[in-house]
């Protein structure tokens, strides 16, 4: 980490990394097999984090890697059409009929940014509606009241990011349809941009009428409605956000597990909107290692293997942790709520549960502190943010969840 430091800003290739928001250095990772992860100096954890959402699998599947090795013995990239990124394409559309056309980029934040260029050429208008505490990578007009990285930091916005470009974001409450109303009332809204279930503020799950309400109100107001499945894709249901709420957006982002750990992201949704990007339309976006046959072939072997019996397993699994840490709560006495959707799940030190990023806010994020390193020392590696969602994979076994579940009894004890 030292000679990180005098290499990278804060010694890390991303903020989240750097243990800002819970508190003492980052470990350095060696490798990871499964449910586990071993730092340089020997230490397993059994990892929640799982890449921040990526490896869905676990870590170093055999067949993943085995596909990335077939690949790679081809080549590793071309920057011309491959079959590979056709099958990726065709298992998307399968899982995701909405997403009628799409386009590989290698990055969530590619997509979102994409997605909304396409959003503002579709409709003419420029301002776009994102919520409190979600996060949608990096772009400039995202980094408004974002969540992830942001909320950690408390960075109110981002320095560097123009007023005039700010002031073309508006934000709202999650879970506050009124407020959505009345600012699709005030601006000439081109597109609401939303995480169905927040990941990027701890886990916040949509009251039922909240996604119908955008779709209706979107539609109601000429707006464009892109849901970012970036961390949701491909957790909270084998259908995504779509099969889960049954409300259908105009434009999906997806990313992380459709790379199985390599650079994938994807936006896409209705054809008439996708083919206005360039070359068959005009919009502008493109990428040197957009479709990159490696992260294809760990794209195309992770879904072949994430079938409806292993995201079933999965969700069993990942809500037999919520519970037990719900009950490990109930009779420490401490005020806790926790939820989850599928291999995704979180949790927050407060006894209410939490609908909006400013209820997130009031929660112990110092009892969140003692318990992130109290469970850390005791071998689980959770997201060092109190803002962050946690992540199973296929895995973490029964037996992981029991062990995870006694260690963070102990843990919550040490917590105080
Ligand atoms: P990337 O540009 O980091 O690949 O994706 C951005 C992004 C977009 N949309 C959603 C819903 C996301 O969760 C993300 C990225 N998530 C964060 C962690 N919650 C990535 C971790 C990091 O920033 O290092």
């Amino acid at each position: 980490m030292e000679r990180a430091r005098t290499l990278f800003p804060g010694g890390v290739s991303s903020p989240v990394r750097a243990f800002r928001g819970v508190g003492g250095e980052p470990f350095v990772v060696d490798r990871g097999k499964g449910s586990r992860i071993w730092d340089a100096d020997g230490r397993e954890y059994i990892d929640y984090v799982l890449s921040w959402g990526p490896l869905v699998l676990g870590h170093a599947p055999d067949r993943v890697l085995e596909a990335v090795e077939r690949a790679m013995r081809k080549g590793t990239s071309f920057g011309i059409p491959t079959e590979l990124e056709v099958e990726l394409g065709e298992r998307i559309v399968e899982r995701m009929p909405h997403v009628e056309m799409m386009r590989f980029v290698s990055s969530g934040t590619e997509a979102t940014m994409s997605a909304v260029r396409v959003a503002r050429a579709a409709t003419q208008r420029d301002v776009i509606l994102k919520f409190d505490g979600c996060y949608h990578g990096h772009a400039d007009s995202f980094l408004v009241r974002a969540g992830s990285g942001v909320a950690t930091l408390g960075l109110p916005n981002s320095p560097g990011v123009p007023d005039a470009l700010a002031a073309l974001t508006v934000v709202a409450p999650f879970n506050d349809l009124a407020s959505v109303e009345s600012l699709l009332r005030s601006y000439s809204v081109a597109a609401i941009i939303v995480e169905p279930i927040v990941g990027n503020s701890g886990f916040i799950p949509p009251d039922p009428a909240f996604l119908p309400g955008l779709r209706a109100l979107a539609d109601a107001h000429g707006a464009l409605l892109i849901f970012d499945e970036v961390m949701t894709g491909f957790r909270i249901a084998y259908g995504g956000a779509r099969e889960r709420f049954g409300v259908t957006a105009d434009l999906t982002t997806l990313g992380k597990v459709i790379g199985g750990g390599l650079p994938v992201a994807v936006y896409g949704g209705r054809r008439d909107l996708m083919e206005r990007v360039a070359p068959a339309g005009n919009v502008y976006q493109a990428g040197t290692l957009s479709g990159n046959p490696l992260a294809m072939a760990a794209g195309l072997a992770t879904l072949e293997l994430l079938t409806p019996d292993v995201q079933s397993r999965m969700t069993r699994r990942t809500e037999r942790l919520v519970q037990g840490l719900r009950e490990i709560a109930a009779r420490r006495r401490v005020p806790f709520t926790a939820d989850s959707a599928g291999s995704m799940w979180g949790f927050f030190f407060r006894a209410e549960p939490v609908r909006s990023f400013s209820d997130a806010k009031t929660a112990d994020v110092e009892r969140f502190k003692r318990f992130f390193h109290a469970a850390l020392e005791r071998g689980v590696y959770l997201a060092p943010s109190a803002f962050e969602a946690g992540f199973t994979s296929d895995a973490h076994s029964d037996a992981d969840i029991e062990e995870t579940l006694g260690r963070l009894d102990d843990a919550m004890a040490a917590a105080g």
